[in-house]
């Protein structure tokens, strides 16, 4: 995002046209992508997915999706779906499993949209331990399967509204992060916590490219309450199976109502702090960039446009540009704990 100037941003992330044009590619092209053949020609079912659709009728294509290792089946046998309302629902239309699946943004694989999957092929996701450190009562290195053991599965419709003017409407499975924070006992100290996504140079090219501008590893933190509110979610699956690796197998963030850049990405560090960690972006060029990055159409960025956002996907016949709102519209759930706060200088 950050060293690109306007006059660098690739027509494919500007116009319908090339975004149209990519999806064609692939889809012609799907045996680059790891997916398989079987994922590719159930695709369009999937993308007739309504929001409305049961768990099951959204997921044919995905589920094809063979478990990272045997106990992840049991996991996803039981799914909470999602309810009828929001903020757990939105009645607006989903981005397709092709979409949501090809254009993303996951640096340790590359820059452009369609790295993260053309790229991710040899990413390995089991074994897979997170750490837990600093202000909690029980710290120490755990399982993900531990981890999960605890936590019921739902499913949560929620928009992605990324600070590069795109969103998409995307149906996780996941668990509440507060559900994962309680297992260890943050102390009274435990102000913010701090989360790391995995460096695996051998699996990750972006990671070894000269040219990344990030240095690794991805950082991102949140507020304690922040961490703690009902609709911050941690994703291990999308479209009702598992998560692909472009997206953040084989466990991720998920905060709704701020720029998709502070859902960090397949975790393996989680720290519990008493002062603000840094994080990537920020780092990188904190005027373009907030600590919070709450979706805010009144606040200006130098390079994208905040106030409208392009919905995913985009065809050369609709290109549905939509008005971006305050807090991506989870305001209600959410606004109460910035009251005191200038939402201009803490962006
Ligand atoms: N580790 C890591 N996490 C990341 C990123 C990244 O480059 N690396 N990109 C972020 C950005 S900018 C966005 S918009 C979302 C995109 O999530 P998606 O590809 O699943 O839609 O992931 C976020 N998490
Ligand atoms: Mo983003």
């Amino acid at each position: 995002m950050l060293i690109k100037k306007p006059s660098d941003i690739k027509p494919s992330e500007i116009t319908p046209e090339s975004v149209y044009k990519n999806r064609r590619e692939f889809m012609l092209d799907g045996s680059k992508l790891l997916l398989g053949a079987a994922a590719t020609s159930a695709l369009p079912s999937v993308a007739n997915a309504q929001n409305g659709d049961s768990l099951k009728a959204r997921a044919p294509a995905a589920m094809r999706r063979s478990p990272p290792a045997a106990w992840w089946a049991n996991k996803f046998q039981d799914i909470k779906p999602a309810p009828d309302s929001e903020p757990f629902f939105t009645g607006e239309s989903l981005t397709p499993y092709e979409d949501v699946t090809i254009y993303n943004n996951f640096y340790e694989f590359g820059m452009d949209k369609s790295d993260p999957a053309t790229r991710s092929g040899e990413f390995k996701t089991d074994p897979w331990s997170v750490e837990i450190t600093g202000e909690v009562s029980k710290p120490g290195t755990y399982h993900l399967e531990d981890i999960l053991k605890p936590v019921d599965l739902e499913e949560r419709i929620y928009r992605l509204r990324c600070v590069e003017a795109w969103s998409m409407v995307i149906p996780w499975i996941g668990f509440p992060l507060a559900d994962l924070i309680r297992q260890f006992e943050p102390t009274s100290k435990a102000k913010f916590v701090e989360f790391e996504t995995i460096i695996d140079a051998d699996t990750m090219p972006g990671i070894r490219s000269r040219t990344a501008i990030v240095s690794w590893p991805y950082r991102e933190g949140l507020r304690m309450d922040e961490a703690m509110n009902p609709l911050t979610f941690m994703a291990v699956g999308l479209y009702g199976s598992y998560l692909p690796s472009q997206n953040g197998a084989p466990m991720r963030l998920v905060v709704p109502w701020k720029y998709g850049f502070k859902s960090i990405k397949s975790i393996v560090k989680i720290n519990f702090r008493e002062t603000q960690p840094n994080t990537t972006w920020n780092d990188l060029q904190a005027n373009e960039y907030g600590f919070y990055a709450n979706v805010n159409p009144a606040v200006h960025h130098p390079r994208w446009r905040q106030d409208m956002e392009r919905r995913l996907p985009q065809t050369l016949f609709s290109r549905r540009v939509i008005e971006t709102r305050l807090f991506n519209g989870y305001g209600e759930h959410v606004a109460h704990m910035y009251d005191d706060m200038d939402l201009a200088q803490y962006y």
